[in-house]
Formats: structure tokens, C-alpha cells, sequence
């Protein structure tokens, strides 16, 4: 548990990356209570160092006594860092929000977006899992939507954005997108076709049922948080080559009739979440416009003619803010306030 007090001691796990990296400044910007901030990578970044208001921090690697002392530890640094040193720093007391997908499905570990469901931060043991980026964005819009009509079935298509999957894969892009335009060959490390002008119906692994667990994520995650295993869910999860943003197109079938009318109305007053949705003025959602932003947009809000009570929302929200750092900050922040 964490005790109150006006500063705390925190460290960022997986510093270095996409979303180490952007934890920092989402740090930095929200004015988070930092006493001290301690940063931990790999041996690979031995001796880098970050800045953080004004300061200068050297990067360090993890040994089993590094988090004494500390209050919060957020981590991104992949799901086996997150087996090993998760229980570690509970262990030393220190309470852990941890962005892989290590522990999010563990009955013992709350799985929390803060505007969803922040009652579940009460009964932690030390590990607070922060949910995979798709599922966020999509939560946050579907809990009102939920509270006002209750949602019987999703089915959600993603269009997500290569910064989800870290650094090599923003660099890859970005590789080969200059490669194709000066006529040379690409060459593919991360993904196993080529990203730049293409979509690949492919994140993360496939599992026997022929889903993938990306997919299996957007499932069980959502049925988690929300609290209800009751409603069916089906997804397609695809990457395209954008450097940041997910966008997705989800239809909901619910038990009340929700109009469109009705349905803008619950999400304008909505935690989290902005309706941009002009189409009359070529106003939707776009990744371009949802970089750097807190909030969830959606648009594109319209009845789904071919059932009874359908709706059709197109969704996006930076995938390193709200689908990752931010959240994580966000958990942090609430379980200052519950302190
Ligand atoms: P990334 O850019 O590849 O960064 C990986 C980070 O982990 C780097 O700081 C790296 O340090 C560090 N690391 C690797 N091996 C380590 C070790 N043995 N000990 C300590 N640190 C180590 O990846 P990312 O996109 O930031 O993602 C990192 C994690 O966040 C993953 O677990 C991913 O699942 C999770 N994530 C979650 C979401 C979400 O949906 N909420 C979204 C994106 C990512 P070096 O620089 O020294 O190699
Ligand atoms: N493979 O945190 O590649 O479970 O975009 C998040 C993002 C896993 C996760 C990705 C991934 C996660 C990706």
C-alpha cells in the first residue's frame, strides 16, 4: 500500500523506450509528486543519462536491491523484465504499475483505467497492471455507452500505429519508407513483411484458435476492467504504417435502443474522452491530430442500420499516452488520492 506523503520516491523501468521515454516527460508535464527519480534499462544503456526538470539522471541496471526505498515503480520494459523484477519491488514496498502484459490477466492484480474502473485500485498487493493500448482507448468509450444502454457485442477492427511495438519498429518504418522512396530494397527485422505502404493483419503472436494475442488482449482485457463477462467481444487487431496513434472502428450492439443523437450525448460528457465528429466539415478523428493528446476522440457516430439497437464509432487516442504512459501516470496519480 502506499503511504501519504507530499513527494515520492519513483522509479521508471524500460527508461530508454518508447514508452520509458515518454512516462518521463508525462512525469515532467503533470507536475507528478517526484521526490527523486531513478531510471533503470538494460546493460546495453549502462552509463546514458535523461533529463528530468533541469537534471541530469544516469540510467541504471536493476540488481535486487534497487528498488529500497522507492514508493513507485512504472514499468515498460517487456513482459520477462515484468516476471522477474515486478515482484521484486513489491517486495521492497515499493507499488508497481506495470505496462506489460505480464501480469494483466492474473486474478490477484487489479487491471485499471482510472475514468473505467479505479475502484479496483483498492484491493492491489503491490502490482497494478496497466492494460495493452487498444484496449484503453476503446474502454474509455465503451463504459458510458455500457452504463446508459448495456453492450451485448463489440466487434472492433484497429489500425495500430508501429510505436506500439517500441523503437526498432518506429526506426524500421522510417528505414524503409526512405529505402522504397529512393528505389532500394527494404529489409524486414521487426515485422515479417514489409510495414511501409502496407497493413499487416498481424500483432503480436498467433495462438491456436487463429486469433492473435493482440486480439485475445482486446477480449479478455475488456471484460475485465469492465467488470463483465457477459459481453461477447470479437476483434481484428492490424497494423499500419503510421508512427503514432491507433485508430479503431467499433460496432456495438446494446440491449436499450441508443440513438446516435443519444449516443454523442453520454460520450460529450464522457471522462477522457473528446466527440469530434463533424463529417458535413470533414471532421473525424485522425492519428495525426490524436499525437501528443490525452484524450480519446471519437467520431464517426452513427446507428448500425442493419440490426435493432447498433452503433458504429470510429476511435483514436496516442497509443504511447493514453494507450500506455499516460494511463500508467494516471494510476499512479489515483493511487495518490486513495492514499
Ligand atoms: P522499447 O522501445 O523496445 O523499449 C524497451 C525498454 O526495455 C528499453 O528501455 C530497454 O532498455 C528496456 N529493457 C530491455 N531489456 C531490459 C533488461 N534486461 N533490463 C532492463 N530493461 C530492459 O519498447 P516499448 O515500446 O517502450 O515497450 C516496452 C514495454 O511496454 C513492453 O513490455 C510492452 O509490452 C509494453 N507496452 C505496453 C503498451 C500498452 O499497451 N500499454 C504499449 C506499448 C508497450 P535498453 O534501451 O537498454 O535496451
Ligand atoms: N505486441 O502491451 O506490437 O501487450 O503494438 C502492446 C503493443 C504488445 C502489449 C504492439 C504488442 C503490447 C504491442
Amino acid at each position: 500500500m502506499l503511504k501519504r506523503k507530499d513527494k515520492y520516491n519513483v522509479a521508471v523501468v524500460g527508461a530508454t523506450g518508447a514508452v520509458g521515454n515518454e512516462m518521463i516527460e508525462v512525469l515532467e508535464e503533470r507536475k507528478f509528486p517526484v521526490r527523486s527519480l531513478r531510471l533503470f534499462a538494460s546493460e546495453r544503456s549502462e552509463g546514458k543519462s535523461h533529463s528530468f526538470l533541469g537534471g541530469d539522471v544516469v540510467v541504471e541496471t536493476l540488481k535486487e536491491d534497487s528498488f529500497k526505498g522507492l514508493d513507485i515503480a512504472l514499468f515498460s520494459a517487456g513482459a520477462e523484465r515484468s516476471a522477474r523484477w515486478a515482484p521484486v519491488a513489491a517486495g521492497s514496498g515499493c507499488v508497481v504499475v506495470d505496462n506489460s502484459s505480464q501480469w494483466r490477466m492474473d486474478p490477484e492484480v487489479p487491471l485499471v483505467v482510472p475514468e473505467v474502473n479505479p475502484q479496483d485500485l483498492k484491493w492491489h498487493k503491490g502490482i497494478i497492471a496497466n492494460p495493452n493500448c487498444s484496449t484503453i482507448q476503446m474502454v474509455v468509450v465503451l463504459k458510458p455507452i455500457h452504463d446508459a444502454a448495456r453492450i451485448k457485442r463489440v466487434v472492433v477492427s484497429t489500425y495500430q500505429a508501429v510505436s506500439g511495438t517500441g523503437r526498432k519498429a518506429m526506426d524500421e518504418l522510417l528505414e524503409q519508407t526512405r529505402a522504397l522512396l529512393s528505389f532500394q530494397d527494404v529489409s524486414c527485422k521487426v515485422y515479417p513483411h514489409q510495414i511501409a505502404f502496407n497493413v499487416l493483419p498481424h500483432i503480436d503472436k498467433f495462438l491456436e484458435n487463429g486469433y492473435t494475442r493482440e486480439e485475445m488482449k482486446m477480449v479478455n482485457e475488456t471484460r475485465k476492467i469492465m467488470g463483465d463477462a457477459s459481453i461477447r467481444i470479437t476483434a481484428t487487431t492490424v497494423r499500419v504504417p503510421v508512427f503514432r496513434g491507433h485508430s479503431e472502428s467499433v460496432n456495438i450492439e446494446t440491449e436499450k435502443k441508443l440513438s446516435a443523437v443519444e449516443a454523442r450525448a453520454v460520450l460529450s460528457v464522457a471522462p477522457g474522452v473528446i466527440v469530434y465528429d463533424a463529417p458535413e466539415k470533414n471532421i473525424y478523428p485522425l492519428p495525426i491530430y490524436s499525437a501528443g493528446k490525452d484524450e480519446t476522440f471519437v467520431g464517426r457516430i452513427r446507428e448500425d442500420e442493419s440490426i435493432e439497437n447498433g452503433l458504429n464509432l470510429w476511435l483514436v487516442s496516442d497509443n504511447l499516452r493514453k494507450g500506455a504512459a499516460l494511463n500508467a501516470v494516471q494510476i499512479a496519480e489515483k493511487l495518490i488520492e486513495m492514499a
